[in-house]
């Protein structure tokens, strides 16, 4: 595949694939036609390194598109087709009220009548949100969407949609399934930046607008990115994502004082530590005069933090928040803390950690610091519950977290496209302001007024020449963007529009692909851990199946199978009381057998094998059935990838079709584990009699 490409006047030849940012050419002349109409005088009026980029984007994307480039003018008496702007002029076309009720980042894409003529108007209320109309108008024409009459305004449903990348300064990338680190290299930051520009664009055109660079697990090495060291490199890296909107964050060890500066403690109370930080945020600030902040995972999986002093969290956050508020820098505090639990205690359930160790805590987090809450109580399982921290602290900023990279769903070699889980999450209605409370209201900041909340995703990218290991994980990627965008957004509206995108407008390709990506989260589940209860993966790299694998824990196990039963009992009644952790009535629901979900049960509960879910089923045949039903379903993925045969270019094409097979074999594996393990177990047959292995 060539994909060699013109923008503006640059010509970036990237030996990788363009994802959604393709441009094929409009096959269609008629729509063409119209399109050129449009797009065939391109007044730019305003400048700015953010509008040169949408200017670029537009210039590459009609060229590419409709096989000419618009003709670019600063002058409104050049008889534009399509004006883009953020400045006072543009304002002089709309109504106040749509002016006003714009976001920072918001946009107004409009047909305005000038004269007995018409042309398109682009709007931003800042550069970026011009940018992210620029965005919009190129997938309008990329979908084949009509031009005329369009009076589209938009503003991001969330403030901060964030980027986090887990990667290592050596290059790795811990849980990365798609090579090596875009940014890292042998302890040093890559020189070419022609490919962290087109991630940039990617990034812009799906809506993200903050990127934390390096591993929350930050090493001795790590520590060089906030010294002047590293910090000159640091900064051509935050010019290049600047340009397109999107903010510079870094995860900092909070052990930095005495690993790199020389102190013998990182008490954030101590004089000697706050001024320490004091002057490392002064030297950032030196080099990124708009770095976004620090994110700290603290006192979590060996990271040192303030529990060593006997501070808590918010003393620690604060202590960092103090140095970064001079500048307007946030400090984004991660809750994945389940350390000083006491493990020896069988009652002990890392499910409570978060919001035992946070929720005292509300009202004490200054307002630059905002606590980045994982989807679910435990880590990204195919299945879990949605935290009950969300929502549980009223007086303080709150921003959701959610696992691109598919640790547990699949590492990107198994199809697993994660928008309809995210979307039950954002969706899911935590009540903790009466009806209506959900996590998308909460994190959109719609719910308690809090100035700093959001999105945050861990990245699925590496070097790769298709970026996610998977071609069909770039979904993953796209889709979180648009949702952190737009939250309201279904998961069937982002899989179409990323597969006409990506692969073109033939209805059976279109078809097939949104279909097998809406199924799939479900597919992978079905193969693999039942019924909420989670993990049961190989320790270590977490792919493949380990019933008994789970290495969180003092005692091994965690999921309580004997003959008799599985499942773990989280009720206030008899178990470890994390169902109290909800408001009602989720509690009431999640507490009781009879109205738990069947997804959630053994989450929730233990119960004998025999015991019916609402399905009808009994547990041991629901597991039965769903992991023969997994393989069966992986079979009929690849039965219809290859009737696509000849409508999509060879090489992705055979390489998803390499890919299904290899989750042909883990879903095969993962049956006869499952069955076999629970088979012994609870000595009961499968009622339809079919080989248990
Ligand atoms: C970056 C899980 C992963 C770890 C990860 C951690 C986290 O435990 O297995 O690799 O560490 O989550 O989110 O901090």
């Amino acid at each position: 595949m060539d994909f060699r490409r013109v923008e503006g006047d640059r010509e970036t030849i990237g030996d990788y694939d363009p994802c959604w940012l393709r441009y094929e050419r409009i096959e269609d002349e008629a729509l063409a036609e119209q399109y050129r109409k449009w797009c065939g005088n391109l007044t730019v009026l305003g400048s700015s390194p953010i509008l040169e980029s949408a200017r670029d984007e537009l210039t590459a994307g009609i060229s590419s598109l409709l096989g000419v480039a618009p003709a670019l003018s600063r002058d409104l008496r050049d008889f534009p087709s399509l004006v883009l702007t953020a400045s006072a002029e543009g304002r002089g076309w709309v109504d106040r009220r749509v002016w006003e009720g714009l976001d920072e980042e918001g946009y107004l894409l409009k047909t305005v009548e000038r004269g007995g003529d018409a042309f398109l108007l682009l709007l931003g209320k800042t550069d970026r949100g011009a940018l992210y109309g620029a965005f919009h108008l190129l997938r309008l024409m990329q979908t084949r969407r009509p031009l005329h009459s369009l009076e589209i305004v938009e503003n991001p449903g969330n403030r901060l949609r964030m980027i986090n990348h887990w990667d290592n300064l050596d290059g790795s990338v811990e849980r990365g399934y798609a090579g090596k680190s875009l940014f890292f290299r042998k302890g040093r930051i890559v020189r070419r930046l022609d490919r962290i520009r087109d991630y940039a664009r990617l990034l812009a055109s799906a809506g993200i607008n903050a990127i934390s660079i390096n591993n929350v697990n930050v090493g001795p090495d790590e520590c060089r990115l906030i010294t002047g060291s590293l910090l000159p490199d640091v900064a051509r890296l935050a010019d290049v994502f600047r340009a397109y909107g999107i903010r510079m964050f870094l995860s900092v060890n909070f052990a930095s004082p005495m690993w790199i500066g020389g102190l013998s403690t990182a008490d954030p109370l101590d004089p000697e530590v706050r001024r320490w930080w004091r002057e490392r945020a002064e030297e950032i600030y030196r080099h990124i005069p708009d770095f976004g902040g620090f994110v700290v995972k603290a006192d979590s999986e060996h990271q040192p933090g303030p529990l060593t002093y006997n501070r808590d969290h918010a003393e620690g956050a604060n202590m960092l928040a103090e140095a970064l508020r001079p500048h307007g820098g946030l400090v984004v505090w991660r809750c994945f803390v389940y350390n000083f639990q006491d493990w020896r205690d069988r009652s002990t359930d890392r499910a409570r950690a978060a919001y035992d160790h946070f929720k005292p805590l509300d009202g004490r987090f200054v307002d630059n610091v905002v606590l980045q809450v994982k989807n679910g109580p435990m880590d990204f399982q195919v299945r879990e519950p949605v935290s009950p921290l969300f929502g549980a602290m009223e007086r303080t900023n709150q921003m959701l977290e959610l696992q691109i990279t598919q640790e547990y769903t699949g590492q990107q070699k198994d199809l697993c496209f994660l928008v309809p889980q995210w979307k039950e999450v954002l969706d899911f209605d935590t009540h903790a302001a009466g009806k209506g409370s959900t996590v998308k209201a909460i994190v959109g900041g719609k719910v308690f007024p809090c100035r700093h909340s959001g999105m945050a995703g861990v990245s699925n990218v590496g070097d790769d020449r298709n970026w996610t290991g998977h071609t069909l994980a770039q979904a993953n990627l796209y889709g979180f963007g648009r949702l952190a965008w737009n939250p309201d957004l279904s998961a069937e509206e982002i899989a179409e529009e990323w597969v006409r995108l990506t692969f073109g407008h033939d209805s059976r390709v279109v078809e097939t692909l949104r279909d097998m990506l809406l199924e799939s989260w479900r597919v992978y589940e079905l193969y693999t851990a039942p019924l909420g209860v989670g993990w049961m993966v190989k320790p270590g790299h977490h792919y493949g199946p380990d019933v008994d694998g789970y290495e969180y824990s003092y005692w091994g196990t965690y999921h309580y199978a004997d003959h008799r039963g599985i499942g773990v009992d989280r009720t206030m009644k008899t178990g470890t009381g994390f169902t109290g952790q909800y408001f009602s009535p989720n509690r009431e629901r999640f507490e009781s057998l009879e109205t738990c979900p069947d997804e959630l049960l053994l989450f929730f509960h233990h119960v004998p094998y025999t015991h019916r879910l609402k399905s009808g089923e009994t547990v041991i045949q629901h597991i039965y059935n769903t992991h023969f039903e997994g393989v069966e379903r992986v079979e009929d993925f690849i039965r219809r990838w290859t009737r696509l045969k000849g409508k999509i270019d060879a090489e992705r094409y055979e390489h998803v079709l390499s890919k299904l097979r290899e989750q042909l074999e883990n879903a095969r594996e993962w049956r006869d584990v499952i069955n076999a393990y629970f088979f012994r177990k609870s000595g009961i047959p499968d009622e339809k009699g079919r080989k248990i292995y």
